[in-house]
């Protein structure tokens, strides 16, 4: 039997996906692809699964495109379409991330390069071990970045950063990521796993449905006036405030126990 290519193991309400081509760094082929966004669509779909922590085999977390798969072959023109390899791979992925009905965590367990490191970013919460390392290797096949990093870089360390790292293809180490503000932690990679379930652990237990909704505020917001901004939080809180979640939360702290979120 073939191994997969993605892990999936449960730990309560936790679902850890793990990317498994370690021999290759964890690098995307179309069938990881296909078995990635699978099994993102069934932990969206699973009223059990409360958080989602991604994290690669071996000693890499994932270096982006493989370089060697069928996939990239030249068609009849002798050209490789990677505008079709990122519509069909890579943009729905990055939307499948930023979509979850639950909040995802990277763990990033070793180098995340190329689209890799901008999956990684894509992620709600991002903590690598001080081994990892990201690096926007596009700029050295002649390409630039995607899975969302254009959009996703400047954002997250401004334009001058994310010019640099974008243009030099330098690695960064994971501690000077979490300096920048590019990610959220740098821990012992011994603590990596621990670490990231105790976190995906805490987030599970909270209200699923606002913390999808902050995500999809900040994410509306980045495009938005201040206005508009104020008008995308009246509609989200008028939602939110109709939901269990926020009837159970105002009973919790008003009754002085812990409460028991669960909306999803
Ligand atoms: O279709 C499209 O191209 C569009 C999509 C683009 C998205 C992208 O992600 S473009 C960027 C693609 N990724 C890269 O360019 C990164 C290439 N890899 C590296 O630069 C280095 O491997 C790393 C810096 C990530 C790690 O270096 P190191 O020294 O720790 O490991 P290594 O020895 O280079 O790699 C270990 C093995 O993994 C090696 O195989 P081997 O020799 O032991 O059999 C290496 O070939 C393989 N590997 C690493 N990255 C890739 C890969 N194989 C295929 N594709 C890779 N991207």
């Amino acid at each position: 039997m073939t191994e997969p290519l993605v892990l999936v193991a449960d730990a309560g309400p936790v679902r850890t996906l793990t990317l498994n081509r370690p021999a290759a760094l964890n690098s995307f082929t179309s069938a990881m692809h296909a078995e990635l966004r699978d099994a993102l669509d069934a932990a969206a779909q699973d009223a059990n699964v409360r958080a989602v922590v991604l994290t690669g085999a071996g000693r890499g977390f994932c270096a982006g495109q493989d370089l060697n798969d069928p996939g990239m072959a030249p068609g009849a023109d002798g050209k490789v379409d990677i505008g079709a390899v990122i519509e069909a791979n890579y943009k729905p992925l990055a939307q499948r991330v930023r979509a979850m009905p639950v909040p995802v965590i990277a763990a990033v367990n070793g180098v995340a390069a190329g689209a890799g490191a901008n999956l990684a970013l894509g992620c709600d919460l991002v903590v690598a071990g001080r081994g990892a390392s990201f690096i926007q290797a596009f700029s050295k096949i002649g390409l630039i970045p995607d899975c969302g990093g254009t959009w996703l870089l400047p954002r997250l360390v401004g334009r001058s950063r994310a010019l640099g790292l974008a243009l030099t293809g330098d690695k960064l180490p994971a501690e000077e990521a979490e300096r920048l503000g590019l990610i959220w932690q740098c821990v012992d990679d011994a603590a990596l796993m621990d670490t990231c379930m105790a976190l995906a652990q805490r987030l599970a237990a909270m209200p699923s449905k606002a913390l999808a909704a902050t995500r999809q505020a900040f994410d509306a917001a980045a495009q938005m006036s201040m206005n508009e901004a104020l008008s995308l939080e009246a509609q989200l809180q008028r939602e939110l405030g109709r939901q269990h979640d926020f009837a159970e939360g105002v009973a919790a702290f008003q009754q002085k126990r812990a409460p028991q979120f669960k909306d999803r």
